[in-house]
Protein backbone atom coordinates (compact mmCIF):
# COMPACT_ATOMS: atom_id res chain seq x y z
CA UNK A 1 0.00 0.00 0.00
CA UNK A 2 1.52 3.37 -0.96
CA UNK A 3 2.27 6.00 2.23
CA UNK A 4 1.66 9.90 1.72
CA UNK A 5 3.32 11.76 4.20
CA UNK A 6 1.58 15.37 5.09
CA UNK A 7 3.40 17.51 7.46
CA UNK A 8 1.85 20.61 8.72
CA UNK A 9 3.27 23.55 11.56
CA UNK A 10 3.26 24.04 15.14
CA UNK A 11 1.74 27.95 15.63
CA UNK A 12 4.51 30.68 15.61
CA UNK A 13 4.67 34.57 15.09
CA UNK A 14 2.79 34.57 18.33
CA UNK A 15 -0.26 32.66 16.96
CA UNK A 16 -1.92 30.08 19.37
CA UNK A 17 -2.83 28.44 16.22
CA UNK A 18 -1.97 27.39 12.98
CA UNK A 19 -4.39 26.23 10.26
CA UNK A 20 -2.21 24.02 8.52
CA UNK A 21 -2.04 21.89 11.81
CA UNK A 22 -5.60 21.93 12.34
CA UNK A 23 -6.68 21.69 8.40
CA UNK A 24 -3.90 18.44 8.65
CA UNK A 25 -4.08 16.99 11.90
CA UNK A 26 -7.62 14.47 11.38
CA UNK A 27 -6.05 13.13 8.50
CA UNK A 28 -3.83 11.30 10.37
CA UNK A 29 -4.18 6.88 9.65
CA UNK A 30 -7.43 7.94 7.31
CA UNK A 31 -7.19 5.96 3.49
CA UNK A 32 -7.50 8.36 0.15
CA UNK A 33 -7.93 6.07 -3.12
CA UNK A 34 -6.20 2.89 -1.30
CA UNK A 35 -3.23 5.45 0.35
CA UNK A 36 -2.33 5.45 3.79
CA UNK A 37 -2.26 9.16 5.22
CA UNK A 38 0.86 9.67 7.85
CA UNK A 39 0.76 13.04 9.22
CA UNK A 40 3.55 14.84 11.07
CA UNK A 41 3.76 18.32 12.65
CA UNK A 42 7.40 20.11 12.38
CA UNK A 43 8.32 23.01 14.76
CA UNK A 44 8.39 25.90 13.21
CA UNK A 45 11.99 26.55 13.62
CA UNK A 46 15.09 26.74 10.63
CA UNK A 47 16.70 23.79 10.51
CA UNK A 48 15.37 21.56 13.35
CA UNK A 49 12.28 21.73 10.99
CA UNK A 50 14.36 19.83 8.38
CA UNK A 51 15.75 17.33 10.89
CA UNK A 52 12.04 16.52 11.62
CA UNK A 53 10.92 16.50 8.19
CA UNK A 54 14.02 13.54 7.18
CA UNK A 55 13.33 11.72 10.43
CA UNK A 56 9.75 11.42 9.42
CA UNK A 57 10.66 10.23 5.48
CA UNK A 58 13.09 7.73 7.39
CA UNK A 59 10.26 6.71 9.60
CA UNK A 60 6.86 6.27 7.19
CA UNK A 61 8.89 5.88 4.14
CA UNK A 62 6.21 7.68 1.45
CA UNK A 63 5.68 7.61 -2.31
CA UNK A 64 4.56 11.07 -1.55
CA UNK A 65 5.29 14.42 0.68
CA UNK A 66 3.45 16.94 1.02
CA UNK A 67 3.96 19.54 3.68
CA UNK A 68 1.15 22.23 4.02
CA UNK A 69 1.71 25.87 5.91
CA UNK A 70 0.13 29.04 6.84
CA UNK A 71 -0.19 31.88 4.52
CA UNK A 72 -1.83 34.14 6.76
CA UNK A 73 -2.43 36.80 3.98
CA UNK A 74 -3.52 34.81 1.09
CA UNK A 75 -7.53 34.57 0.18
CA UNK A 76 -7.46 30.86 -1.04
CA UNK A 77 -5.66 27.47 -1.23
CA UNK A 78 -2.29 28.11 -2.43
CA UNK A 79 -0.26 25.27 -4.65
CA UNK A 80 3.56 26.02 -4.24
CA UNK A 81 5.62 26.23 -7.76
CA UNK A 82 9.11 26.17 -6.37
CA UNK A 83 11.09 26.43 -3.44
CA UNK A 84 14.26 28.42 -3.51
CA UNK A 85 17.53 28.54 -1.99
CA UNK A 86 17.43 31.02 0.52
CA UNK A 87 16.03 32.21 4.35
CA UNK A 88 15.52 35.39 4.78
CA UNK A 89 13.20 35.93 7.98
CA UNK A 90 11.14 39.18 8.47
CA UNK A 91 10.19 37.46 12.07
CA UNK A 92 12.33 35.47 14.67
CA UNK A 93 11.71 31.97 14.53
CA UNK A 94 10.48 30.04 17.22
CA UNK A 95 13.57 29.48 18.40
CA UNK A 96 14.53 32.88 18.19
CA UNK A 97 16.61 32.80 14.93
CA UNK A 98 16.27 35.26 12.06
CA UNK A 99 18.55 34.24 9.43
CA UNK A 100 19.05 36.72 6.65
CA UNK A 101 20.29 35.84 3.12
CA UNK A 102 21.65 32.66 3.80
CA UNK A 103 21.11 29.03 1.73
CA UNK A 104 19.24 26.66 3.03
CA UNK A 105 21.32 24.25 1.34
CA UNK A 106 25.19 25.11 1.09
CA UNK A 107 25.77 24.62 -2.26
CA UNK A 108 22.42 23.47 -3.41
CA UNK A 109 20.88 24.71 -7.01
CA UNK A 110 19.24 27.83 -7.04
CA UNK A 111 15.54 26.18 -6.96
CA UNK A 112 13.86 22.86 -6.95
CA UNK A 113 10.44 23.07 -8.57
CA UNK A 114 7.43 20.96 -7.13
CA UNK A 115 7.15 17.30 -7.97
CA UNK A 116 3.38 17.35 -7.45
CA UNK A 117 0.73 17.96 -10.47
CA UNK A 118 0.59 21.62 -9.10
CA UNK A 119 -2.65 22.69 -12.23
CA UNK A 120 -4.07 19.40 -11.58
CA UNK A 121 -4.80 19.97 -8.03
CA UNK A 122 -5.65 23.63 -8.39
CA UNK A 123 -7.93 22.54 -11.29
CA UNK A 124 -9.76 19.63 -9.05
CA UNK A 125 -9.99 22.22 -5.73
CA UNK A 126 -12.13 24.55 -7.93
CA UNK A 127 -14.01 22.12 -9.75
CA UNK A 128 -15.15 20.86 -6.14
CA UNK A 129 -15.74 24.66 -5.14
CA UNK A 130 -13.00 25.51 -3.60
CA UNK A 131 -11.07 28.62 -4.17
CA UNK A 132 -7.46 27.78 -5.47
CA UNK A 133 -4.09 28.96 -7.06
CA UNK A 134 -0.82 28.50 -8.33
CA UNK A 135 2.03 30.32 -6.16
CA UNK A 136 4.96 31.21 -8.01
CA UNK A 137 6.65 31.94 -4.09
CA UNK A 138 6.51 30.37 -1.28
CA UNK A 139 8.33 33.35 0.68
CA UNK A 140 11.74 32.90 2.26
CA UNK A 141 10.72 32.09 5.66
CA UNK A 142 10.50 28.73 7.26
CA UNK A 143 7.84 27.21 4.66
CA UNK A 144 10.14 27.93 2.00
CA UNK A 145 12.75 26.69 4.04
CA UNK A 146 10.90 23.25 4.42
CA UNK A 147 9.81 22.86 0.40
CA UNK A 148 13.18 23.71 -0.36
CA UNK A 149 14.67 21.11 2.06
CA UNK A 150 12.14 18.65 1.30
CA UNK A 151 12.39 18.94 -2.53
CA UNK A 152 16.26 18.73 -2.52
CA UNK A 153 16.29 15.65 0.10
CA UNK A 154 14.06 13.25 -2.30
CA UNK A 155 16.20 14.83 -5.30
CA UNK A 156 19.30 13.70 -3.59
CA UNK A 157 17.77 10.15 -1.88
CA UNK A 158 14.44 9.15 -3.16
CA UNK A 159 14.13 10.72 -6.71
CA UNK A 160 10.61 8.57 -7.25
CA UNK A 161 9.27 10.17 -4.63
CA UNK A 162 6.93 12.98 -5.18
CA UNK A 163 6.98 16.28 -3.28
CA UNK A 164 5.60 19.71 -2.80
CA UNK A 165 4.53 22.59 -0.48
CA UNK A 166 0.64 23.55 -0.28
CA UNK A 167 -0.81 27.14 1.90
CA UNK A 168 -3.83 27.40 3.85
CA UNK A 169 -5.28 30.89 4.65
CA UNK A 170 -6.40 32.07 7.88
CA UNK A 171 -9.67 30.20 10.20
CA UNK A 172 -12.03 32.71 10.37
CA UNK A 173 -11.15 33.10 14.28
CA UNK A 174 -8.12 34.42 13.29
CA UNK A 175 -9.05 36.53 10.76
CA UNK A 176 -11.80 37.91 12.99
CA UNK A 177 -9.56 39.88 14.97
CA UNK A 178 -9.20 42.28 11.30
CA UNK A 179 -11.79 43.95 9.29
CA UNK A 180 -10.57 42.67 5.88
CA UNK A 181 -8.91 39.35 6.07
CA UNK A 182 -9.81 36.24 4.07
CA UNK A 183 -9.91 33.26 6.14
CA UNK A 184 -11.28 29.57 5.27
CA UNK A 185 -12.96 26.87 7.56
CA UNK A 186 -10.63 23.86 8.60
CA UNK A 187 -13.29 21.36 7.09
CA UNK A 188 -13.16 23.25 3.85
CA UNK A 189 -9.03 23.06 4.22
CA UNK A 190 -9.06 19.26 5.42
CA UNK A 191 -11.46 18.31 2.36
CA UNK A 192 -9.06 20.60 -0.22
CA UNK A 193 -6.33 18.32 0.96
CA UNK A 194 -7.99 15.02 0.55
CA UNK A 195 -8.67 16.17 -2.81
CA UNK A 196 -4.96 17.06 -3.53
CA UNK A 197 -4.08 13.76 -2.13
CA UNK A 198 -6.48 12.05 -4.43
CA UNK A 199 -5.62 14.22 -7.28
CA UNK A 200 -1.63 13.50 -6.78
CA UNK A 201 -2.43 9.61 -7.29
CA UNK A 202 -4.07 9.61 -10.31
CA UNK A 203 -2.10 12.34 -11.86
CA UNK A 204 1.31 10.85 -12.50
CA UNK A 205 1.94 13.95 -14.52
CA UNK A 206 0.66 17.22 -14.57
CA UNK A 207 -1.97 19.14 -16.77
CA UNK A 208 -0.99 21.70 -19.57
CA UNK A 209 -3.56 24.59 -18.65
CA UNK A 210 -1.89 28.34 -18.67
CA UNK A 211 -3.73 31.75 -18.28
CA UNK A 212 -6.66 32.50 -16.54
CA UNK A 213 -7.75 28.66 -15.37
CA UNK A 214 -4.69 28.71 -12.90
CA UNK A 215 -3.23 32.30 -12.56
N1 LIG B 1 3.85 29.49 7.77
C1 LIG B 1 5.16 30.11 7.73
C2 LIG B 1 6.06 29.19 8.49
C3 LIG B 1 5.17 28.22 9.20
C4 LIG B 1 3.83 28.44 8.63
O1 LIG B 1 2.82 27.77 8.88
C5 LIG B 1 5.65 30.43 6.33
O2 LIG B 1 4.82 30.66 5.42
O3 LIG B 1 6.85 30.47 6.10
Amino acid sequence: MKTILVTAFEPFGGESINPSWEAVRPLQGCQIDGAHVEVCQLPCVFDTSLEHLYAAIERVKPEVVISIGEAGSRTNITVERIGININDASIPDNAGKKPIDTPVIINGPAAYFSTLPIKSIVSDLRKSGIPANISQTAGTFVCNHVMYGLLHYLNQHYPAVRGGFIHVPYLPEQAARYSDIASMSVEVMTAALEIAMATVLKNAKDIAVTGGTTN
